[in-house]
């Protein structure tokens, strides 16, 4: 029987400091998203693009936050979507939109993953640990802030309440290589699993990426995916506000994705922060489109699945 896997655009992009991710989804649309994934024999469902409705303005104690009104909107929407699109598929893929709609995405995953009583992990592919809280944040750009918010961290009055948080712990990140120091100090204290792009230039993504996963299947656990157009290098992904040098290579990105795809693991992706106007031809849209179908099943050659280390 073929898996199931539910499609949903969610155009948001008062999370990111400029304009552009809005058209996220009808870029990776245009790229093929669609034919790549029913190609691979999953029976696909298309949602088309959610909305919110227009948002009178929401002021907060720090006044360099930006939209923080539309943010709680989409957060609200996102999570319930998400909720409902895991109830109803094996593995739904939100396509953005900036980072900000991941703040709905996990926190709608967490309760679902907690209605099924197993633990919700999160892999973080990204330049940044978007580990902000509404107080810390300076650029006040709220893509910068999910990861603190999914994993229940103090100081999101202003967010809608979380109905199941994230475990610190069963949080990965990798790609990472630009970190401001409120989200230095929460790393620290949080203990967050953070490879940077220094460890995997020592060591290559698979060892990190290997245990990580065979904790996910040691705890019975949900793995949810969520993928920020910057954690690749610029120089392969241009269309990105916030591009940092030396991110991760075509190759080292489609690794981990044919190894998250073999895992079985999966249960939730995003793809996030593309910014279509930024972009040259096309190119990032379609990598991201080549990378999610690697994650779905895409091989060049059959070969033995991977056996993970005790
Ligand atoms: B993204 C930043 F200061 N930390 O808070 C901030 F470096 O979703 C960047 O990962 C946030 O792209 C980047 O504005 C958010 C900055
Ligand atoms: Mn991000
Ligand atoms: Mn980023
Ligand atoms: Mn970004």
């Amino acid at each position: 029987m073929s898996r199931s896997c539910t499609i949903l655009g969610a155009p948001v992009e008062t999370g990111a400091s400029q304009p552009g991710c809005l058209m996220g989804p009808a870029s990776l649309r245009t790229a093929g998203l669609l034919p790549a994934l029913g190609a691979l024999g999953w029976d696909l469902r298309d949602l088309g693009d959610l909305s919110i409705p227009p948002q009178a303005p929401r002021t907060h104690a720090n006044p360099a936050i930006h939209h923080l009104a539309e943010t709680c909107a989409w957060i609200e929407t996102l999570e319930a979507a998400a909720f409902d699109a895991a109830q109803g598929c094996d593995l739904p893929i939100f396509m953005g939109g900036d980072h900000s709609l991941s703040a709905g995405t996990v926190a709608g995953m967490a309760r679902h993953a907690e209605a099924e009583g197993r633990p919700l992990f999160l892999l973080w592919l990204d330049a940044h640990p978007d580990l902000h809280g509404l107080d810390s944040t300076e650029s006040g750009n709220l893509h910068g802030t999910p990861v603190a918010y999914v994993t229940g961290q103090p100081g999101f009055a202003a967010y809608p309440p979380l109905a199941a948080a994230v475990a610190p712990g069963n949080v990965c990140m990798m790609g990472i290589r630009s970190v401001d120091p409120a989200e230095h100090a929460r790393i620290a204290e949080l203990g967050i699993e953070v490879h940077d792009m220094r460890a995997i230039d020592e060591t290559g993504v698979l060892p990190p990426l290997e245990a990580f996963l065979e904790h996910v299947r040691a705890a019975n656990g949900m793995l949810h995916v969520s993928l920020d157009v910057d954690f690749l290098d610029p120089g392969i992904a241009p269309a990105v506000g916030t591009t940092v040098p030396g991110g991760a290579t075509f190759r080292e990105a489609h690794l981990i994705m044919e190894v998250l795809g073999e895992s079985g693991l999966v249960s939730a992706l995003d793809l996030v922060e593309l910014n279509p106007f930024l972009d040259e031809r096309g190119r990032t849209a379609s990598l991201m489109v080549e990378l999610a179908a690697s994650l779905m099943g895409r091989r060049v050659l059959d070969r033995p699945t991977r056996s993970f280390a005790a």
